[in-house]
């Protein structure tokens, strides 16, 4: 019987900003509601991480260990990093030194668990949302009990990849992010705190791994127990700031409203950003309302703003809904950092300079555009299948390590030359590649001591002064 289990959050990622840990709290706080004795052991800002491992091993001495994983890379064509056999040495170290049952789970293994569990030689996996799942897991006195929590994969066993049937209500279990984490490290990046509001997407956009960890029904947790973890929040950690991780906050149509309404309520005198929101039907009244209830600043992710990118995309909305949305976002004080994924499907310089002309045209002086170059391809994605019609990747090839999608009717290094001589303010544009800048963490750590108002995206044009000529848009694409 298993009731002491040690949960290891293994991100170390500082790039563009730390992040904490929301996922393994969330499911450290289903094994402690469920009577396990718990410890968290979050290996964030860790120098040594495998000697706080060890230490841990020792002075915990876990029967089951939970091992968190948020990402298997960056994501970046320009300037690709793994972390997968970063992973590998916690893991190895972790299989020397303790016979407890091992548990992987967390954004990144759900994208691939059966690549992950064969390269690290680890035998179970859960796909998908944690809270229930963990504890059965724990729970079981055998394989046969493991096997019935939800999304439970093992290695060598072949799931179908449109099973979603272990997505369950977010409402179980109550997240106290400030219970497992210590919360101040981060704040001293940025002060502000991740909250999620709803799980799922319905949408098939061509390269998205969300519906793989979230799930492809939305789940919405009730606004009323959200609005008493932003509170209890502020009370524990004296922070006012937060962020929505939803990955689609505006949607389903009618979640938001009643989310903000609930807020406003509460009087909160909270102020909040939102990680990622779609153009697609965003209307003047809900901008409003945003505004009344402290959104102060939101990623908008439309990708493109021409129609042929945005239906190879698959994004499920028109370039008229995009500058739409720039044109509400605008005259609104909500500050809006605008995402562009370029070299997809059918991008060509056409494409690209349509997308530019967006950028120098309609985004709000008060706003900034983020650039990701190239699509990282995942698994059981629409990215996947072309990908693979289109010979670029062989269809059992590993993709476990970063493998992109570039558009073969425009080059990287021409895409850099029209960016380059088009966009009317380069300062504005933040390139993915760049927030790998050494010294960011720094400035963020600058910018919280002076209590600069966040989001610390806002300062693009002050940063890409300071990084000016090493800046990736300045050095040629030619080797991509
Ligand atoms: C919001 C978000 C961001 C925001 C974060 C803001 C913030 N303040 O937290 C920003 C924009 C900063 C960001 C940055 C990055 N992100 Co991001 N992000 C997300 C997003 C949309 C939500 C993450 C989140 O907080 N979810 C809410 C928490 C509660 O859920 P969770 O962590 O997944 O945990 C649940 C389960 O995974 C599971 N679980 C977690 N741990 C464990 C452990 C065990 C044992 C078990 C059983 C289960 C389990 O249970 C939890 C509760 O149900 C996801 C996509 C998605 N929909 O998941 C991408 C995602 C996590 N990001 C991703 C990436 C790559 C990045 C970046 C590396 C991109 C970059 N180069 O800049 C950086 C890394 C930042 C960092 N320091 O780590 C990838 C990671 C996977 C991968 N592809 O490698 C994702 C999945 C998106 C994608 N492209 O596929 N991100
Ligand atoms: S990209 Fe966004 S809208 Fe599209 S499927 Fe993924 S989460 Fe949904």
């Amino acid at each position: 019987m298993i009731s002491k289990v040690l949960i290891i959050s293994t991100n170390q990622e500082f790039s563009p900003q730390p992040v904490a840990p929301a996922g393994a709290a969330w499911i450290a706080e289903a094994l402690r509601q469920a009577g396990f004795e718990v410890m968290l052991l979050d290996l964030a800002f860790e120098k040594d991480p495998k000697k706080k491992v060890l230490q841990a091993l020792h002075s915990f001495s876990p029967e089951g260990i939970g091992i968190s994983v948020r990402n298997l890379d960056n994501g970046d064509f320009l300037a690709p990093r793994s972390f997968i056999p970063q992973l590998k040495e916690i893991t190895d170290l972790i299989k020397e030194n303790s016979q407890a049952r091992i548990l992987l789970g967390g954004s990144g293994i759900s994208i691939m668990p059966h690549r992950i569990l064969d390269y690290l030689g680890l035998d179970y996996a859960i796909a998908g949302e944690g809270e229930e799942s963990v504890v059965m897991f724990f729970s079981a006195d055998d394989d046969y009990g493991m096997g019935k929590a939800p999304g439970l994969v093992r290695r060598g066993e072949v799931i179908s990849p449109e099973r979603t049937d272990w997505f369950l209500t977010p409402d179980l279990v109550r997240p106290r992010l400030n219970r497992w984490i210590d919360v101040r490290r981060y704040l001293k990046y940025e002060p502000v705190l991740p909250v999620q509001g709803k799980r799922g997407c319905t949408g098939r956009c061509l390269y998205c791994t969300y519906n793989r960890i979230e799930g492809r029904i939305y789940r919405m947790r009730d606004p009323a127990a959200v609005a008493q973890e932003i509170s209890n929040l502020i009370l524990t950690t004296g922070t006012h700031t937060f962020e929505f991780v939803d990955s689609i906050f505006n949607q389903p149509e009618g979640y938001m409203e009643a989310l903000l309404e609930e807020i406003i309520r509460w009087n909160l005198h909270a102020r909040f950003h939102v990680s990622s929101m779609s153009p697609h039907g965003l209307t003047e009244k809900q901008v409003k309302l945003m505004e009344r209830a402290g959104i102060t600043a939101v990623g908008i992710t439309p990708e493109s703003a021409c129609d042929v990118t945005l239906a190879s995309l698959r994004k499920g909305f028109t370039e008229a809904e995009v500058y739409r949305a720039a044109a509400l976002l605008g005259k609104s004080s909500i500050k809006a950092l605008w995402c562009f994924l370029m070299g997809g499907p059918g991008e060509d310089e056409a494409t690209v300079r349509k997308t530019m002309r967006f950028i120098n045209g309609r985004i709000s002086r008060k706003d900034k555009a983020f650039i990701t170059i190239g699509i990282r391809i995942y698994p059981y994605t629409g990215m996947h299948e072309l990908a693979v019609e289109e010979g670029v990747i062989k269809k059992n090839q590993d993709i476990m390590m970063p493998t992109f999608y570039y558009s073969d009717r425009v080059t990287p290094e021409e895409t850099r030359e029209m960016l380059l001589a088009g966009l009317n303010e380069i300062g504005r544009v933040i390139f993915l590649t760049d927030t790998n800048f050494p010294s960011l963490g720094a400035l963020r750590y600058i910018g919280t001591k002076l209590r600069l108002p966040s989001p610390f995206w806002s300062y693009a044009g002050y940063m890409n002064r300071i990084i000016s000529g090493r800046r990736v848009i300045k050095h040629k694409w030619s080797q991509y």
